[in-house]
């Protein structure tokens, strides 16, 4: 075969990928990856163009979250490399396989402008990063970054220069076995009897019990056995943040445990005396920093128990397995107990009470977040796809209690802002038959609002709900607790309907929330995208900073 009749290493490496089952792909081309761009959208890759790498990368991790496959983005060498560096720790922490296409400046120039030393950026952000140079190794080296990304549960980044992309393609016709015949077949890790006595000892000693469900309970199907364990118990059932959800609609769930937690929540939190963490990583906030539940003992149900995390001791009491049959062999090993905490009284309490009773004044012209984020509880239909941002407003649209965990996003590990917009697409990308709605901050939504064109181009069905108090909010009310100047955390409500009907996007403001129903089924009914710009006070200041800094925390004594 002549050189010119030979595919190329693009068509090849393109085949690659399509071989391990990539059918999405969140793009932003230059010339290190645009040959090979190209050739996967023509082998019937779906190429979602995106305005920023930043977003193709955080959309990517959106879409691993919702489909449980590796998230597949694509940049350039050099300033597109150079984009991923807040995208990618964040997937490094919430542990999402992607595996990113990265262009590598041409080996046989001695200088390109573009040029910089990639790897030890990414290896700084925790991804791995694989250098391939030689052709004929390339398919295998895209086979074990896909075996990589789904056995460590974090990113790999590839860098291949895009001078050999071009060249003829002189290696093996066949392609190496793909990942998914590779990868072994792991089922669930039963619990040892030893451990299981020990731990049934412990929760038959409890008075006070709370089933605590994070993201490895979801992911083990662990929600039935936990509200099992629970009533077994007479006790309560909470979640984390991301797993918010999972027991939506048991009446003995109080909601979030964290940050994020309810006052009656709190509340009872305060009295248990034993947490079961089921699937839970035990970090930080998810515990309130040790602050939530002072009394309690806590016992970790997990593949990978924890003595210490982050920095805190955080369980005495361990039992190793998989998250459900962790908690179906404790429930099953448990005698029937005489008393309970649950009554139906505390069962009202949970129902009725609002997450948050704190009085604001609210200006006039203004919402209150809280009245809003009620509001759009009701008024959402209950199969649209929440993605929950970032942000001081985070804490008000988290509280949602009628949405199960299946409908619901967020991704916050890095606690970075801005990332709302391209987890929406993510998720539209990975629920293409739903809705997404997705509940942002203003300054948050303003730091990638240029997707608001690729939402319109992709015709991605997104409503976006902005929380605009016209402030880094954050910021603001800890500026004002410790009586320092706002500047810089107060900008003003940018008019975000305008905005979004300059993108081609349908744009409202909202200063009431009459005709908030009609509205829904209208977009309902039509589809498409939008930006609603709700006006909040910037009065409103959530519990948790309430908590973390009381007005005068910083004066002098
Ligand atoms: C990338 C990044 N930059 C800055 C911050 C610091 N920060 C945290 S919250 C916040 C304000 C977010 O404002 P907005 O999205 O309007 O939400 P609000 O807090 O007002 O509800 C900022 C600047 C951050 N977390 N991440
Ligand atoms: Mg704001």
């Amino acid at each position: 075969m002549t050189n010119e009749a030979k595919p190329r290493v693009y068509d090849v490496l393109a085949k690659a990928f399509i071989q391990e089952g990539v059918s999405t792909c969140f793009t932003l081309m230059g010339d290190a990856n645009m040959n090979w761009a190209a050739r996967l959208r023509q082998q019937g890759c779906r190429m979602v163009f995106v305005r920023h790498e930043h977003c193709a990368v955080a959309a990517a991790m959106a879409y691993a979250r919702k489909t449980s496959e590796v998230g597949v983005a694509t940049v350039t060498c050099g300033p597109g490399v150079t984009q991923l560096i807040t995208a990618l720790p964040a997937a490094v922490r919430a542990h999402l396989p992607l595996v990113v296409f990265g262009g590598e400046a041409p080996l046989r120039s001695s200088w390109y402008n573009q040029g910089i030393d990639q790897a030890p950026i990414i290896k700084a952000t925790g991804a791995d990063y694989h250098p391939l140079h030689l052709p004929e190794r390339m398919p295998i080296g895209i086979r074990d970054a896909f075996l990589q990304a789904r056995r460590e549960r974090r990113p790999v980044v590839l860098g291949i220069p895009f001078d050999l992309q071009e060249r003829a393609w002189d290696g093996p016709e066949k392609l190496p076995t793909p990942s998914g015949q590779l990868l072994p077949r792991l089922s669930p890790i039963p619990p040892h009897p030893d451990d299981v006595a020990k731990a049934a000892e412990l929760v038959a000693a409890a008075e006070r019990v709370v089933v605590f469900a994070g993201l490895g309970a979801v992911q083990a199907k662990a929600g039935p056995a936990c509200r099992t364990l629970a009533a077994k118990t007479g006790g309560l059932l909470t979640t984390t943040l991301p797993a918010r959800g999972l027991f939506h609609d048991d009446l003995y769930c109080i909601g979030i445990t964290g940050s994020f937690s309810t006052e009656v929540g709190l509340e009872y939190l305060a009295q248990a005396d034993l947490v079961i963490a089921v699937g839970h990583s035990l970090a930080y906030h998810a515990g309130g920093g040790g602050q939530l539940f002072r009394k309690a003992k806590m016992l970790h149900i997990d593949v990978d128990p924890r003595a210490v995390r982050q920095g805190q001791e955080v369980a005495r009491h361990h039992l190793r397995a998989d998250a459900r049959l962790g908690v179906e062999a404790l429930t099953a090993a448990l005698p029937a107990r005489s008393t309970t905490w649950r009554t139906e009284a505390m069962a009202a309490r949970i129902r009725d009470s609002k997450p948050d009773n704190h009085v604001f004044e609210i200006e006039p012209g203004l919402l209150d977040p809280r009245d809003a984020v009620e509001a759009l509880e009701e008024a959402l239909p209950a199969d649209w796809e929440l993605v929950n941002s970032s942000g001081h407003c985070s804490w008000f649209f988290a509280q949602m209690p009628s949405r199960p965990q299946e409908k619901f996003l967020t991704i916050r590990e890095f606690g970075a802002i801005g990332n709302g917009i391209s987890f929406a697409m993510g998720v539209a990308a990975a629920r293409p038959d739903r809705t997404v709605v997705m509940f942002d901050g203003d300054g948050s939504l303003m730091m990638h609002i240029q997707e608001l064109e690729t939402i319109k181009r992709h015709k991605l069905n997104i409503l976006i709900i902005v929380m605009n108090d016209g402030a880094y909010g954050s910021e603001v009310h800890k500026l004002r607790s410790e009586e320092l100047p706002e500047d810089g955390s107060v900008f003003g409500r940018p008019d975000f309907a305008a905005i979004a009907r300059g993108f081609g996007l349908g744009g409202k403001t909202f200063t009431s929330l009459d005709g908030l129903p009609k509205l829904v089924e209208e977009f309902a009914a039509t589809g498409g995208a939008a930006v609603w710009d709700f006006h909040v006070s910037d009065k409103v200041v959530s519990p948790t900073i309430r908590r973390a800094h009381p007005p005068g925390k910083h004066a002098k004594a």
